[in-house]
């Protein structure tokens, strides 16, 4: 059997642990620290966007522990290159979530303060797989000069069906690149299950076919992510080449917050320990391991809250945006209805309209 076949859990999905694990005590709760903060930033991100205050979002919830087990086994100096729905990535990076909701409300992003040497946090990708190649020349180059770091890809079940995908692991296995590709399966690419992206048993077997190993992570578990992410990074960059790391999860919300996901799958059809809350698990392994209490739970919920609480309104006092910018640079005359509403919002905006 390769390790691709079986699942690598450290926690049961009923709560106590599978596999011995020696986590200490504060990264347990450091790990679940950020996984309620991230949770606590995603509702809030939904309801700014019901409320106009950002643009489109991608709800992570349902995926922290993949996100954030994943980035908490990556030294600084490696190479982190996320996509949409990456946003705990961020949160455990340590970039600012001032930042994440900037970029998000269309102010220009964290990357604006980076001297590009010391780029390491690359800026999401839309384009879906597009980050798999940038990731694998990255590696490339740091394997050249001899760097001591390896590079990690995130992407989605639907990003095994793009060419960039394929490319990036040929090269990466002949090249043998320091480089671990992490995809999250949380069962859709927006509407289209995993049954209809690939015939394939598992997304981890792929990796047989370029040559490197490929591993199935129960991408629930904070814990077990985490040491399956380790131990890839560390083979990276130790010259043992690429791994593909098949975090399998679940999206709890919609795609986007302009989709619906009722339209088109039905939560009974997800195996029951995927439908699971990951942040359910770890907070059950912290009170059976580590004595969490409910005074640890409460003053955490209450610490997240307001970490979000004044993140927002950070980035709503900043008035680097003029919102008479929108209306320049498209025509050489301005319509007679643009003009009109320039006047109401730009020229006389406190008029009652
Ligand atoms: C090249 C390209 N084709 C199509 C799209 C439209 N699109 C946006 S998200 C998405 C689904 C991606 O699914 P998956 O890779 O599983 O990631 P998830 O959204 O589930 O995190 C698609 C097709 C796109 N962004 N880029
Ligand atoms: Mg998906």
């Amino acid at each position: 059997m390769s390790k691709a076949d079986n699942i690598v859990r450290v926690m049961s999905p009923g709560g106590s642990q599978v596999t011995d694990h020696s986590v200490s005590a504060e990264r347990a709760r450091s790990l679940y620290e950020t996984m309620v903060l991230a949770r606590t930033f995603d509702e809030k991100a939904v309801s700014l966007h019901r409320q106009g205050r950002i643009g489109t979002y991608a709800p992570m919830a349902g995926q922290e522990a993949a996100q954030i087990g994943a980035v908490a086994a990556m030294p600084d100096r490696d190479y982190l290159f996320p996509t949409y729905r990456d946003h705990a990535m961020f949160l455990q990076r340590g970039v600012d979530l001032r930042e994440v909701l900037l970029h998000l409300s269309g102010e220009g992003n964290y990357i604006d303060h980076e001297d590009p040497a010391d780029l390491t946090t690359f800026p999401i990708t839309i384009p879906i797989a597009t980050q798999l190649p940038h990731a694998v020349g990255v590696g490339m180059a740091a394997k050249y000069k001899g760097d001591d770091v390896a590079s990690l890809v995130s992407f989605g079940d639907g990003a095994t069906s793009e060419g960039d995908f394929h490319e990036a692991l040929n090269f990466a296995g002949v090249f043998e690149t320091p480089t671990v590709f992490f995809c999250q399966n949380n069962g859709y690419a927006i509407s289209v299950p995993r049954e209809r992206q690939t015939a394939s048993a598992t997304i981890a077997q792929k990796a047989q076919a370029y040559g490197f190993d490929g591993v199935r992570v129960d991408g629930n578990d904070v814990f077990a992510v985490y040491d399956v992410v380790s131990e890839a990074l560390e083979n990276a960059r130790n010259g043992g080449g690429p791994t593909l790391v098949e975090a399998v999860t679940y999206r709890k919300g919609a795609h986007t917050t302009t989709d619906d996901p009722s339209k088109y799958r039905d939560e009974s059809d997800a195996e029951d320990w995927r439908l699971e809350d990951p942040l359910d698990r770890a907070r059950t392994y912290l009170e059976e391991e580590f004595g969490w209490s409910e005074t640890d739970e409460a003053a955490t919920q209450e610490w997240a809250t307001e970490t979000v609480r004044e993140a927002v309104a950070a980035a709503e006092d900043h008035t680097g945006l003029d919102p008479g910018e929108m209306f320049e640079h498209a025509y050489a005359d301005m319509p007679a209805h643009l003009r009109e509403q320039r006047r109401q919002l730009v020229d006389e905006p406190q008029v009652d309209h």
